[in-house]
């Protein structure tokens, strides 16, 4: 007699998750995302109910934190509540973030949810109409730094037809996650067990089909590097034999990247309207953050109404609210104004206030500039005369920090004297968009601080001289040459 098993696979909720920062200024976009983590698992409830299944395994960090505010245990109540009345079972694994310590206040759960002890792997045969139809398998970190492999105590211990192991573990040794619970490929072969259910890392992967090894991702992105789609896994077995794994989209917001590559304008396109450059189709199946868009914005008006499409093109993709953070890239007659004063941080605010009041929002949460001069100075080095010379003595000082120092401290520090300003030498520069890419770091089960204001960051004092270097330079040179400046 055909048996056929559906149950869903979720990890790393992470209820209550901060996004701090990030909306101090718009209230209704703080609010919402206040409520992306429970609205996402409410989601993955739904999906559970909708789609008929058995179970519900849950891998590790339900809380975000190992205290576990009342106002996340009791949200996370009312959902398994929702699960029991569909007489879903449900089995938790802790992790990390949410360890079963003795700390941890003793919750009423409702009926048909099973959380696995931190001693040893517990197993939890699933009944339909009196037969087994799978064993559960799982057990829960006793503590956060948890450096034991966990996997090694899995072995399958009955004739159940489907056995799936349950644990929050870095499998693989994947470097960009902390090695708690760390195990390898084939301790997990060797469990005996047809689908291992992973929580730990954040982003979906199969590691392995046979057995199947799945981290499903979280269900909600919870930093600026939890870009995409997110969701839980819905999982499909015939007679014992998984025969599939399904996602389904469960994120209430979602976090994007995008590199917008402005190009030199060419002669044709003069005019303030901006050409965007659409994507091939095999570059469209890629997600949003691998597809630069590319433009020529003569003008911020043409730049500003660009950054405005792209928002919309994100909008349309998901049809939900975005997060996004933009780069803008290439040498463009732009680079000037962007480099001014406030000018990135209007464009920002304009373009938040505008984006923001459209449904869904989109949230511009950066806005990064790396874009360079269109002049060449490739041939203006090679071409005599002053301009040339001036190119030489900036490639000069710029390998000479100190000298680059006692300049910036020469030119600067009379004029900061006079205005009655503390003497910093690099003041002005403080404020320069951002102009150098530094990646986040890699701190997966922390949420880095999420920046409001692009243009708030100060540099490092070296970094602000060449950026002064640089901005001098081209100055000089775009008021110097004829035809490099803006139109
Ligand atoms: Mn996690």
């Amino acid at each position: 007699m055909s048996r056929s098993v559906t149950f869903v696979h979720t990890a790393d909720l992470h209820l209550a998750a901060p996004f701090k920062g990030l909306c101090a200024d718009d209230p209704q976009i703080g609010a919402e995302l206040a409520e992306a983590t429970y609205a996402a698992f409410s989601a993955v409830v739904d999906t559970c109910i909708g789609r008929e299944a058995d179970f519900l395994v849950i891998a590790g960090d339900v809380y975000d934190g190992a205290e576990r505010g009342l106002r996340a245990q009791w949200r996370f109540r009312e959902q398994l509540c929702r699960l029991a009345d569909a007489g879903i079972q449900v089995f938790i694994a802790h992790g990390n973030h949410d360890p079963l310590t003795d700390q941890v206040a003793e919750q009423e759960l409702p009926e048909g949810v099973h959380v696995f002890g931190a001693k040893a792997v517990e197993r939890y045969a699933v009944l339909r109409d009196g037969e087994v139809i799978a064993a559960v398998y799982g057990q829960s970190f006793g503590r956060s730094a948890e450096t034991a492999n966990l996997a090694l105590g899995f072995r399958r211990s009955g004739d159940e037809p489907l056995a799936v192991g349950v644990l929050h573990a870095n499998a693989g040794g994947n470097t960009d996650y902390d090695p708690y619970a760390p195990a390898s490929l084939d301790d997990l072969r060797a469990a005996g067990m047809d689908y291992w259910a992973l929580g730990h890392v954040h982003t979906y992967g199969v590691l392995c089909e046979d057995p199947w090894i799945v981290y499903p991702g979280n269900p909600q992105g919870l930093s600026p590097r939890g870009i995409g789609q997110r969701g839980c896994v819905v999982v499909h077995a015939e007679n014992g034999q998984v025969t599939g794994v399904e996602r389904v989209e469960a994120a209430r917001v979602i976090w994007e990247q995008v590199t917008v590559q402005l190009q030199p304008v060419t002669s044709q396109a003069t005019t303030a309207q901006p050409a965007i450059v659409q994507p091939t189709e095999a570059v469209a199946a890629q997600p949003a953050a691998m597809q630069p868009a590319t433009a020529q914005a003569a003008t911020i008006d043409g730049l500003r109404s660009m950054l405005g499409q792209e928002c919309s093109r994100l909008r349309d993709q998901y049809g939900r609210p975005v997060i996004a953070r933009f780069l803008l890239t290439g040498a463009t007659p732009l680079h000037e104004v962007l480099l001014r004063p406030g000018v990135v941080g209007e464009l920002l605010d304009d373009l938040r206030v505008e984006q923001s009041y459209i449904q869904p929002w989109v949230w511009i949460d950066r806005l990064r500039v790396e874009t360079s001069s269109p002049l060449d100075l490739g041939s203006i080095r090679s071409g005599g005369g002053f301009a040339t010379e001036l190119v030489r003595i900036a490639d000069e000082l710029s390998k000479d920090p100190c000298a680059l120092a006692q300049l910036v401290a020469e030119v600067t520090g009379p004029v900061e004297k006079a205005l009655g300003l503390p003497v910093t030498a690099v003041s002005g520069y403080a404020h320069l968009p951002e102009h150098t890419h530094t990646p986040d770091t890699h701190t997966p089960d922390t949420h880095p601080s999420v920046h409001t204001h692009a243009v708030a960051h100060a540099h490092p004092p070296d970094h602000a001289h060449s950026l002064a270097l640089a901005h001098a330079r081209d100055l000089v040179l775009s008021r110097l040459l004829p035809g490099d400046g803006e139109s």
